[in-house]
């Protein structure tokens, strides 16, 4: 039996050979606690991090006492463990040296047993500057490795991003960032244990269920496996154990009949059910542990088709278009994430209709309330391993060592949580072989990790998923659009325009990215007001991309115009960031299954900053965030313009055929009706349906010339356009099931369009919003006094139909803004 006790009291901390201690919070970082004394600016304010960073050479002490009584030494196994040490440290009890640290992502654990003493005991760490450790490991390394940001990273087993990355500060967190606690064994202890659903055939799945027992005193021991669902038995099984003393696994084949089987969200419910796994001497529990499972198959579908290689996932045999975007750590100071932000993170994933996450690979492990939540919620999850934009020292055995232990510890902590789907050996390593350093594919430069140690690792420990050796990879090429999945950057990351999505031919598409600036208030909160420009240096510092800012003007200026002042660049940039990935979305899903996922970069920030997030750092909805929920909703309208056509395809994640209406409605741009058409649609089960195709006359649009440049020619070149087309705006409704979804047309980009001026009108009742126009408006955003929730916002409003507005509490004042008012006239 094991009894654990928290190591949370007590808790203080100095620097290194000072004796002025503070009081700590252990699980925290030195960074907390300094900011918790007033000796540390809060680094998101204006510029701090700079401050902060004088840090980086320090050492520190933290040190607590515990007591212990006679009977807790007296038990087989007395244990301290650290679940998270960042990074290099030495742990002492009762001034013995117990052992060191230096990886960051993996629970450590002390034998107490010949140190610890009845009464009080002192435990006490001392923390190394990561960042002077590193530079010493990299001086005296054989190797030249190549990095983004710090050149000596890739020699620690740390969060790589605490570096600094494009969209995150330098801020090298220090400390026990992880709990703290005794385990005090008797008897025997039940520990690694696993269950994989290995089919599921006629409503029954058959489980594979085994753990590790360890047993310290003579006596004959039966394993006990017991699955129920909500606290009812479905399926039970017993057996000996052939073992007297010492250490041994055992693993077994259960069917659990009536199976209700986990799906990710929007498919079906995510029932999880409870494993239990007790060893028994006779009828007496010696221990127990239990687990929490969800029923279903994982298979990653890759077969050869026309355009090369399908990347389909399929959950319970059934293709899954994969919807979601990548995540990123939630702070640069890690522990002072709840586990309440981190049901609130996957609440708004799921609300916004995704259906995956990529826990992507310069951040950490995630915490267990991550994969609870996923498991929950029906978030898959892609998995990659910590490592990133980087060349890793694997050439050296202490680097295999560790990689190898790392991984054999994590995939036996995660392995039962159903959300997990795939394992992904790092993040565009394999991509910058080729690509960025030029040295194919090698041996080493981390290669031996990605492809011998983690692969084997895996098979061994978790034979139940898909191991993928990089993110991008696949085909003759590591981000090839034949094979595999990939990662679409020639837009934003090389200047090219949005539209290039839509020759993308992705098979599945792990990232692709446009950027925003965060919420109106987030922005005054990091600024003083004479921080208050768009190119100030405080703004600048806060967007960290090389030529951040300037990317987020010339793609206004490419799409929108320029914005008229501080605010309207806030609106601006995240209805562009909006309407661009809603273009790269509708291309992907309209290629169902051709191309079989679609995740956007990234949902969150780790500190308040202009990025390519939908969620801002304090989880404030960007205009993406609102358009996610729609172009990610299990049925999506779209409308084209296509030879000369106003096409209508639906595309369609339901399992079933479902019969609907399309409505769709066109309006000049100055409010006048055109004309409609309604038509009844079939919407065939998981797959895209083409449901209208009608002429621009159909919709009562005439035909009137306009000249306008063409863009992307060298020179531009006149050509002649419908300029009633470009006076007008599509708008479809498609009922489905009493669902109604909804999208939009225009016919050239916002910058080219004679926008109004709307007169958006808000009438206030209570806490609900109702918004009428009188002109077609578009990127119409909803400001308010209070911090309340909005059940929409970045809207495109369509004259005389009200759209209600549903907010969190009391609104207080509500100003509103849109496009035609936020482009500047000049
Ligand atoms: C990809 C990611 C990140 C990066 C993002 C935005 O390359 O893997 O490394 O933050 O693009 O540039």
């Amino acid at each position: 039996m094991i009894t654990r006790r928290e190591l949370t009291d007590g808790w203080e901390f100095a620097e290194a050979g000072s004796e002025s201690w503070l009081p700590a919070v252990v699980p925290g970082c030195v960074q907390l606690d300094l900011m918790r004394e007033g000796q540390l600016a809060d680094p998101f304010y204006r510029m701090n991090e700079f401050e902060a960073q004088s840090l980086e050479d320090k050492d520190w002490v933290y040190r607590t006492e515990f007591i212990l009584s006679e009977e807790d030494l007296a038990s087989d196994e007395l244990v301290l463990v650290f679940e998270g040490i960042d990074t290099y440290a030495d742990v002492t009890l009762n001034d013995v040296a117990l052992g060191s640290t230096a990886n960051m992502f993996v629970a450590q654990r002390f034998d107490l047993t010949e140190h610890a003493r009845v009464g009080r005991n002192t435990l006490r760490v001392d923390l190394y500057s990561a960042v002077t450790n590193i530079h010493t490991l990299k001086q005296n390394s054989p190797l030249d490795l190549i990095s983004s940001t710090e050149a000596a990273r890739p020699y620690i087993r740390k969060a790589q991003y605490a570096y600094g990355w494009d969209w995150g500060p330098r801020l090298v967190q220090v400390g026990l960032w992880r709990p703290v606690r005794l385990e005090i064994v008797r008897g025997a202890r039940v520990v690694e244990p696993f269950a994989y659903t290995r089919s599921v055939k006629d409503g029954t799945a058959r489980l594979w269920v085994g753990a590790q027992v360890a047993c310290y005193v003579e006596q004959a021991l039966d394993a006990e496996v017991c699955v129920s669902l909500d606290g009812e038995t479905k399926a039970s099984a017993r057996v000996p154990l052939s073992l007297v003393r010492g250490d041994m696994g055992f693993d077994l084949l259960l069917d659990v009949p009536d199976a209700q089987l986990w799906w990710p969200n929007g498919l079906g419910p995510q029932p999880l059910y409870t494993v239990t796994i007790r060893a028994l001497s006779g009828e007496a529990v010696v221990d127990e542990t239990r687990i929490r499972v969800g029923l279903r198959t994982i298979r990653l579908i890759q077969e050869s088709d026309v355009e090369g290689r399908s990347f389909i996932v399929a959950i319970n045999g059934v293709k899954v278009f994969c919807k979601g975007a990548n995540w990123i750590p939630a702070d640069s100071l890690l522990p002072r994430l709840t586990r309440q932000d981190y049901y609130d993170y996957i609440r708004l994933a799921s609300e916004a209709n995704m259906n995956m996450l990529r826990i992507w690979g310069g951040g950490i492990y995630e915490d267990p309330a991550f994969y609870d939540a996923c498991d929950e919620m029906g978030i898959m999850v892609w998995q990659d391993f910590m490592y990133s934009c980087a060349q890793y020292p694997d050439e050296l055995d202490w680097f295999q060592e560790a990689a190898r232990a790392e991984a054999e510890q994590v995939v036996a902590a995660l392995r039962n949580h159903p959300s997990i789907v795939l394992w992904c050996g790092n993040n565009e390593n394999n991509w910058g072989f080729d690509e960025w350093w030029h040295v194919g594919q090698p041996k080493y430069l981390g290669n031996y990790v990605y492809r011998e140690i983690l692969p084997a690792v895996c098979a061994e420990l978790d034979p139940s998923r898909p191991y993928w050796v990089s993110s991008p990879y696949g085909g003759e090429h590591p981000n090839c659009a034949e094979e595999g999945d990939r990662h679409q950057w020639m837009v934003w990351s090389n200047w090219q325009d949005y539209g290039l999505y839509r020759q993308d031919t992705g098979r599945f598409l792990s990232e692709f990215g446009f950027q925003a600036m965060p919420d109106w208030r987030t922005v005054l909160s990091y600024t003083a007001p004479e921080d208050r420009g768009i190119l100030t240096p405080v703004m600048r510092s806060h967007n960290k991309m090389a030529e951040g800012s300037e990317r987020l003007l010339r793609f206004l200026a490419g799409r929108l115009g320029l914005p008229k002042d501080l605010r309207s660049f806030v609106y601006l940039t995240q209805f562009n960031q909006a309407e661009a990935i809603k273009t790269g979305v509708e291309h992907w899903r309209l290629r169902q299954f051709m191309t079989a996922g679609a995740l956007y970069w990234q949902l969150n920030d780790c500190w308040p900053v202009a990025s390519w997030s939908s969620l801002d750092y304090y989880k404030r909805k960007k205009g993406l965030y609102y358009y996610t929920k729609a172009f990610f909703a299990p049925v999506l309208p779209v409308l084209q313009y296509l030879d000369g056509r106003i096409t209508l395809h639906g595309v369609s994640d339901l399992l079933e055929t479902a019969g609907g209406q399309a409505h769709i409605r066109a309006y000049g741009l100055d409010g006048t009706p055109r004309g409609q058409a309604t038509v009844d649609v079939t919407l065939l089960p998981n797959q895209v349906t083409p449901l209208a195709s009608l002429s621009p006359a159909d919709l009562g649009i005439g035909e009137s010339l306009r000249v306008l440049p063409v863009e992307g020619n060298s020179q531009s070149v006149p050509r002649a356009f419908n300029g009633e087309l470009l006076d007008t705006v599509v708008y479809v409704d498609l009922t489905v099931g009493g669902a109604v979804y909804r999208n939009y047309l225009v016919f050239d980009r916002f910058r080219e369009l004679v926008l109004r001026d709307a007169a958006v009108r808000v009438a206030k009742r209570g806490s609900t919003l109702t918004l009428t126009t009188d002109v077609p408006a578009f990127g119409v955003f909803l400001e308010t006094d209070r911090d309340v929730d909005l059940s929409d916002n970045c809207l495109n409003l369509e004259p005389g139909r009200e759209v209600v507005i549903r907010c969190s509490g009391d609104p207080g004042e509500v100003r509103v803004v849109h496009l035609a008012d936020l482009v500047a006239r000049i």
